[in-house]
């Protein structure tokens, strides 16, 4: 009817340091969400699939060296390069739960603690995206990431940089951030997901105009 066309998805980010549950808790949720009857869908950043995605997936695994401000422009353009499928989507109705986004981008580059590229310049090529509804962080320790059977082998997972990446994170956070304890058990974790996405599924079905970054 006319009051479903104009009903639209929710943009749920999920941010975090390496390890730390995104992946798993944003698949249960897109599970459960499909389960009851929410129109939802997993997204990832960076999206390794386009071309530019393909620059980025050779960069990660060591296989290709870039400049590091080059680099964060990529996984910048990998993010505009998908804005108007990701609010087409969201007007279409659908809610997209995404494993990270602009925050990682940030994050990641301002933790390399390099000359020039601070946090506001970080910031800058990601400034006019769509923002999301909720962000859900994830947090862990350090300690407690390495344990889950440590770093894999691409760039970037190392604990002295994940360290950083932690602190970068906690410098962007306000209180609008769902900040969760991601040490505790799966379930428990999930059910207080689940809880924090139907909130923001059911606000968003009312049609509020979607964020920019950085609001
Ligand atoms: N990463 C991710 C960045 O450095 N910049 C970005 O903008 C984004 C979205 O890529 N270590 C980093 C964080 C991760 C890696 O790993 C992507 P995964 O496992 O695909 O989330």
């Amino acid at each position: 009817g006319a009051s479903q066309a104009s009903q639209r998805g929710a943009f749920i980010l999920f941010e975090g340091v390496d390890r730390c549950g995104k992946t798993t808790q944003s698949r249960r949720l897109v599970e459960h969400l499909q389960a009851v009857g929410v129109d939802a869908e997993l997204w990832r950043f960076p999206d390794r699939t386009t071309a530019i995605g393909r620059m980025i997936d050779a960069y990660l695994s060591c296989k290709a060296e870039a400049d590091d401000a080059a680099m964060h422009l990529l996984f910048s353009a990998n993010r505009w390069e998908k804005r108007a499928a990701l609010l087409a989507a969201l007007a279409a109705g659908r809610t997209l739960v995404v494993d990270r986004y602009a925050y990682s981008g940030v994050a990641f580059t301002a933790a390399k603690r390099l000359p020039g590229l601070d946090l506001a310049w970080c910031q800058a090529p990601d400034r006019g995206l769509p923002a999301p509804d909720a962000i859900i962080y994830l947090e862990l320790s350090i300690e407690d990431a390495m344990a889950r059977g440590g770093f894999g082998g691409e760039r970037y997972e190392r604990e002295e940089l994940q360290r950083e990446v932690a602190r970068q994170f906690m410098a962007m956070r306000d209180g609008a951030w769902h900040v969760l304890d991601a040490s505790q058990s799966e379930g428990a974790l999930h059910t207080q997901v689940r809880n924090i996405a139907e909130d923001v599924v059911d606000r968003c079905r009312a049609g509020p105009r979607v964020g920019t970054l950085w609001a």
